[in-house]
């Protein structure tokens, strides 16, 4: 029992690494399609999304896909996007 748990916490491991490769196109899109709603927000906040966006796009091209979640996640807070 207790190896059949290890061997789902490592399954569970390895697919959520793998989940963020895919993880940062879908929030990258959900963050154009707000960003092309023109979204009701200051000018400044708008460039930091816009700017937010752009930093998540190469942190995932570099494989950073944590890093770049969580930058996305800084965009996506800002267009009000749940
Ligand atoms: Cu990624």
């Amino acid at each position: 029992m207790k190896i059949r748990l290890s061997i789902a916490g490592l399954g569970l491991l390895l697919m959520s690494g793998g989940a963020f490769a895919f993880h940062c196109p879908q929030d990258m899109k959900k963050i154009d399609q707000a960003l092309k709603a023109k979204p009701a927000i200051g000018a400044a906040q708008l460039a930091e999304a816009k700017q937010l966006r752009a930093e998540g796009e190469s942190l995932h091209q570099q494989g950073r896909h944590q890093e770049s979640v969580d930058t996305l996640a800084k965009a996506m807070k800002i267009l009000n996007i749940q």
